[in-house]
């Protein structure tokens, strides 16, 4: 007999999306508490900064409520929501990069530029994703124009404007932290184009037979890095900066 989801919550053990569903939410809603809270114990001008990450992790955990019920009761992978979800919490990232700068006299241009591009990067992903006609045309061609996007953060974060401010600020801990955010930015979202690869046409579903139920895998594990992740080391230079300040 079939059981609606209201009923009973079932994840079926041999279900590895399922299960970092699950796990991915809880790990948000739990970082979301203890960024939250942690806010009260670090310098004034960083309250901001674990805020914004509290937010990132919070918002993140709403949606993954959603997708995973979405994902048990349809099996299918809950594109919209985890665009949506995106749409929210990358811009904040990039708000992230400007806030830690801010001080070594980031502009406000910097954080539209970053918010822009990145906002491209998911409009051209979404396109490629949620219109596929399984084509490697399709998915090729906007695949290739979010990658422009993607790019353009990557080259703020590691050599443009962002590295430019924390190499200024003079602070060692703004500027090893910027360091680690940009490795996040190289290592941690390039994990979300090897998942979109893995949709029909995409060349991973081609090329080595991984099919389209493995992005959701991909994409589960890559949040949970980069959300979880970004936060802790916006936390490590809140705390840092107040240690050495002290
Ligand atoms: C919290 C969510 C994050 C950090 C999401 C990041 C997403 C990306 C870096 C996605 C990148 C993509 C490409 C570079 C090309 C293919 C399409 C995307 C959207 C998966």
């Amino acid at each position: 007999m079939k059981t609606t989801l209201l009923n009973i919550v079932n994840i079926p053990v041999d279900d590895p999306i399922a299960f970092t569903f699950f796990t991915g939410y809880m790990a948000m809603l739990a970082a979301s508490v203890f960024f939250f809270v942690e806010r009260g114990s670090v310098d004034g001008k960083w309250k901001l900064s674990l805020l914004v990450s509290a937010l990132i992790t919070g918002i993140a955990a709403v949606h993954y409520y959603y997708m995973r019920d979405y994902y048990l009761s349809t099996g299918q992978t809950p594109t919209a929501l985890r665009y949506i979800d995106w749409t929210l919490t990358v811009p904040l990232m990039c708000v992230e990069f400007y806030l830690l700068t801010k001080a070594a006299g980031a502009k406000i241009d910097l954080m539209w530029k970053l918010i822009i591009a990145s906002v491209w990067m998911l409009v051209t992903g979404y396109i490629g994703e949620a219109f596929t006609d399984g084509s490697t045309s399709h998915s090729f061609t906007w695949g290739a124009l979010s990658t422009i996007g993607y790019v353009y953060v990557l080259y703020t974060a590691w050599l443009g404007e962002v590295a430019k401010l924390a190499e200024k600020s003079g602070d060692p801990v703004v500027i090893k932290g910027i360091r680690s955010l940009a490795w996040f930015v190289l290592v941690g979202w390039a994990i979300y184009p090897i998942g979109y690869m893995c949709m029909p046409g995409g060349w991973l579903n081609t090329g080595l037979g991984w099919s389209s139920s493995n992005i959701d895998l991909f994409y589960n594990i890559a949040d949970a890095i980069n959300k979880i992740g970004f936060g802790l080391v916006v936390y490590g230079i809140a705390i840092g900066s107040k240690a050495k300040a002290a």
